[in-house]
């Protein structure tokens, strides 16, 4: 038999922690990449998961494996998404206290399957209400539906999350899932009137397309190939060899009434997709507009008239006066942008309904964070920053809350600690969200200063007020001293996770994100249920200008970190293995870049600042009580003096470990090693379970 440490070897540690060289980064490397060789894509930092995408389909998530992690403690068994579902769990029905999963990570990383992969778990693995049967359900139908209407091909991801999402998952006292609440982030709803080169649109559309029957596409008088819509072929790849547009369509039909949509509003939902393509394609030729109305329920010539001038009111007087070409194009797109955006937050609302939290005595939650990851295209604009600055907020509160935990772990437990030196990526986000001096201000200035305001105008405020920050740069301030060439219309900033140019064209705009308010009048007016109440009549009497998309988005953003931080945190770090999709590719550069920018070597050094393993005396107790004639088969004392008799017994000496209030802390993995390999010298049949271990 293959003893432990050949095991050990090919296999690599499942904890980062008893690595012998914790301080090397080539040996975090060379352990994740011997993991990976071996189909093992998970690996602790401690409490922490560390998850490098296979691009594959592995077997290690049916249901006889579901049946394995439940109620096993973390460090008995290998490294999996359902360990820190299932204990994120225990920890909520034990200590009674809310808990959230925090999964992060770079565009393609595998946040999104990891998030699907917990939900499956609790929806297949938690007790069933009675009542409430359906809720698993329901949690999971809603994700096929979320995803096809916020998910897209980009360059990083064939099925790129377009939107942050929270999810609350209510259990009720019984540990049953009862009830859940999504909450969505800024969609990025450019994407509906133009993808990149090589990108689509949302899948929805192609879905459709693909997979509506004869009928519905006759009904909806579109046409099967989406090379008819140019809003579908901005990015000249309408077609997909990942994806099944045709069988994803199935499952969102499927899902859609299971969430509770009832049967008019199931196609009143897509028809509010394909009016888009309507618009676009027989939309606006020179200055005449002819739309297809109906869809939408408004009145014709209403709409016609609102797409093609503009309303002002000056002095009291009403004036009107007729857009040009290109401001018709803008006005039509705007008005795509705002009916897609708001149907989707509207679908959220829908969903939320179906889930529906419940007000019952004695319940909590498990929140999950899937957000969009880090971004670096070609072009970078508007949402590449919302969604980059969205990451370094959650980049932060790992930073504090690991950081910090483990602080207090050594405090309540008594133990002396050495600080370790980190990057710190606050100066990041003071740099965007500071009041006055920050980007996002210098934004909302710029779009409300009366006169005439431009990109560029917004640009030279930038420069004005930010040169000299050490994470921020431009053409003018970096004096060609850059290694990348940046044009005149980019900022770049100096984010945690890499250098990111920004083209400021559109910058204003998306920011002010205003629909013409002729065009607010017609669309509250329509006839449709769904648009009458995604365009509200308040919003046109009402002229208060409403918050900016960016300072909406980063007062999102806080509220959000402020529901992370009263929850008990667990992390999965998701790691991208190459930039090519493919299975089997371990790309060491691209590969160690993450593992710097997510602070993973500081992580473990915290993790191992004294000592590298803890353990609940207990549990300790109970695990190596085999191996000393005074604790077995059972200690009957204080834990602390079984635990203390145990270590004598075994040897440990004064500066291999420390005895705190409830745990045992040990210094070297080998002190654990060699008790766990004298464990297997006494118990030869759990010997396969020890490999497994370590
Ligand atoms: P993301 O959520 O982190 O990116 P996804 O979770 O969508 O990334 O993963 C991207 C693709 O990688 C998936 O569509 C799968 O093909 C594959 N993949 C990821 N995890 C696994 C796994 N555990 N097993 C098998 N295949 C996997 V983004 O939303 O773009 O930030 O914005
Ligand atoms: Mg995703």
């Amino acid at each position: 038999m293959e003893s432990a440490l050949t095991a050990r070897d090919r296999v690599g540690v499942q904890d980062f922690v008893l690595l012998e060289n914790y301080n090397s980064e080539a040996a975090f490397i060379e352990n994740l990449r011997r993991r990976f060789g071996e189909n093992l894509i998970y690996t602790y930092i401690g409490s922490v998961l560390v998850s490098v995408n296979p691009y594959k389909e592995l077997e290690i998530y049916s249901k006889q494996q579901m049946d394995r992690y439940r109620g096993v403690s973390f460090y008995e068994i290998s490294p999996h998404i359902y360990a820190v579902s299932d204990n994120t769990y225990r920890a909520m029905r034990t200590e009674r206290k809310d808990q959230c999963i925090l999964i992060s990570g770079e565009s393609g990383a595998g946040k999104t399957e990891a998030s699907k992969k917990i939900l499956l778990y609790y929806a297949v693995t938690c007790p069933t209400n009675d009542h409430m049967a359906a809720l698993g359900d329901r949690l999971l139908q809603s994700n096929p539906v979320l995803e096809a209407f916020g998910n897209a091909k980009t360059l990083r991801n064939d099925n790129s999350s377009r939107f942050g999402k929270y999810m609350d998952v209510q259990f009720d006292f019984r540990g049953a899932p009862v009830g859940g609440h999504i909450l969505n982030y800024l969609l990025e709803k450019s994407r509906v009137v133009h993808q990149n080169h090589g990108e689509r649109n949302f899948h929805i559309f192609y879905q459709l397309l693909d997979g509506g029957d004869d009928n519905l596409l006759n009904t909806l008088d579109l046409e099967r190939n989406p090379q008819n819509y140019h809003y579908l072929v901005k990015g000249n790849c309408p077609r997909l060899s990942s994806v099944s547009d045709k069988n994803n369509w199935k499952v969102v039909m499927k899902a859609l009434p299971i969430i509770g949509f009832t049967e008019e509003e199931v196609p009143t939902a897509i028809i509010r997709c394909s009016n888009m393509h309507k618009i676009s394609q027989k939309g606006i030729t020179q200055n005449r507009c002819v739309v297809v109305f109906q869809l939408l329920g408004v009145d014709g010539s209403a709409l016609r008239e609102a797409l093609t001038h503009k309303k002002l009111t000056a002095k009291g007087e009403e004036m009107i006066s007729p857009l040009n070409f290109e401001q018709a194009v803008s006005a039509r797109d705007a008005l795509a942008k705002a009916v897609y955006g708001r149907t989707f937050t509207w679908l959220v609302e829908k969903i939320n309904q179906s889930l529906a939290l419940k007000s019952s005595k004695g319940s909590s939650v498990i929140g999950l964070l899937d957000i969009y990851g880090f971004e670096v295209l070609q072009h970078n604009s508007f949402e590449q920053f919302c969604i980059n600055y969205c990451n370094e907020k959650l980049q932060q509160l790992f930073i504090e809350l690991t950081l910090r935990s483990e602080q207090e772990e050594y405090e309540t437990e008594g133990i002396a600690w050495e600080t370790v030196q980190y990057f710190d990526n606050k100066i990041i986000c003071d740099l965007i969200e500071e009041k006055h001096k920050g980007i996002i201000s210098i934004l909302d200035e710029e779009c409300l200063r009366p006169g005439e305001t431009c990109d560029v105008s917004f640009l030279e405020k930038l420069e004005d007020t930010l040169g000299g920050h050490p994470h921020f740069v431009t053409h003018k301030l970096a004096n060609g001293k850059t290694r990348r060439v940046m044009s005149r219309e980019e900022f770049r900033l100096l984010h945690y996770a890499g250098e990111v140019n920004y083209n400021v064209n559109g910058f204003l705009d998306k920011n002010n994100d205003s629909l013409n308010r002729n065009l607010k009048e017609v669309m509250c007016q329509s006839e449709n249920q769904i648009l009458r109440h995604c365009f509200r009549r308040e919003e046109v009497i009402d002229q208060k200008r409403s918050e900016m998309a960016a300072t909406q988005f980063k007062n999102s953003l806080m509220k959000l970190m402020e529901i992370l931080m009263s929850k008990e945190p667990s992390y999965v770090r998701c790691i991208k293995p190459n930039d090519a999709k493919q299975p089997g590719r371990f790309d060491e550069v691209l590969v160690r870049h993450q593992v710097k920018y997510l602070g993973l070597m500081e992580n473990l050094r915290v993790r191992r600042a004294g000592f590298a393993y803890r353990r609940r005396f207990e549990a300790f107790l109970q695990r190596y009580k085999p191996l000393c004639p005074e604790t077995w088969p059972n200690w009957h004392g204080r834990l602390a003096d079984g635990v203390l008799t145990l270590v004598n017994h075994l040897g440990y000496k004064a500066e291999e470990y420390k005895l705190g209030r409830s745990k045992i802390f040990i210094r070297f993995p080998k002190t654990l090693f060699t008790t766990e390999d004298a464990l297997e010298a006494k118990k030869p049949d759990i010997v396969f379970f020890l490999v497994s271990v370590f």
